[in-house]
């Protein structure tokens, strides 16, 4: 059984592991599951094959035996399902934990993905930076949510979940904005995230793929 996944042949943040493949990555790496990464080209990503694996042309994709899965909430919970580490055996804790996968994909990451467009997408419009203002109190308001349900816990449930993957890698979008730094308890929770092993090898691999596209590219040495 070979788990492969796709990414970007070259992530445009640098490998700083803010594509979506990261997660998935980091899901593997927690249940110590091997798995291999083919990379795409954005052109790839719009061609018939990968449209096969992924209705909407994006990444990641996962392939296992005769399963084809897309969307990386989907994924993360097949791969938290399959091999113990990542939802509890309890029952009510598991759907807890399952509950913050959709609290994360649904309730948290809209506003941050909000930010990102007015940040980046709208920033030449004569409105931009008032839309800005906005769509940063929307991410307050949920961050000041969490930050409060999350209190001085180290995680969401009892233990590290799926669920805290997920929304620590949705938070660790906002890093840029400096809005994660407001709150102290959520900075340091995403910090204990980027701080498990796992999460480290995630990281490491996306970043060596970015460093050996480049010097693909470059004609320099990967570092
Ligand atoms: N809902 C889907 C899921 O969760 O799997 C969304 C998948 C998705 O948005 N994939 C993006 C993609 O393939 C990559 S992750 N985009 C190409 C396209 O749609 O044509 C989003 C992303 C991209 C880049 C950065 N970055 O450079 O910082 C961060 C996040």
């Amino acid at each position: 059984m070979t788990i492969t996944i796709t990414a970007f042949e070259r992530s445009p943040d640098d490998g700083r592991g803010l594509a979506r493949d990261t997660r998935v990555r980091w899901a593997l790496e927690e249940v110590a599951l091997p798995y291999e990464v083919r990379v795409v080209s954005f052109a790839a990503m719009k061609e018939p094959v990968h449209l096969g694996l992924h209705p909407f042309g994006q990444i990641p994709t996962y392939e296992e035996d005769g399963l084809i899965l897309f969307e990386t909430g989907a994924v993360v919970l097949h791969i938290a399902g399959r091999d113990r580490g990542l939802l509890p055996e309890d029952a009510n804790a598991k759907a807890r934990a399952i509950a913050w996968v959709f609290a994360a994909l649904n309730t948290i990451e809209p506003p941050v993905l909000d930010l990102t467009t007015a940040r980046i997408i709208e920033a030449d419009s004569s409105w931009a930076e008032e839309r800005l203002l906005l769509v940063m109190d929307r991410v307050r308001v949920r961050l000041e949510q969490l930050s409060y349900r999350l209190g001085d816990a180290d995680w969401l449930g009892d233990g590290f979940t799926a669920g805290d993957l997920i929304v620590v890698s949705v938070l660790l979008r906002l890093r840029a904005s400096g809005l994660l730094d407001e709150y102290a308890n959520l900075a340091a929770y995403v910090a204990r995230g980027e701080a498990r092993s796992a999460y480290g090898r995630a990281f490491a691999a996306r970043l060596a793929k970015n460093a050996t596209a480049s010097a693909e590219v470059t004609g320099a040495p990967a570092p």
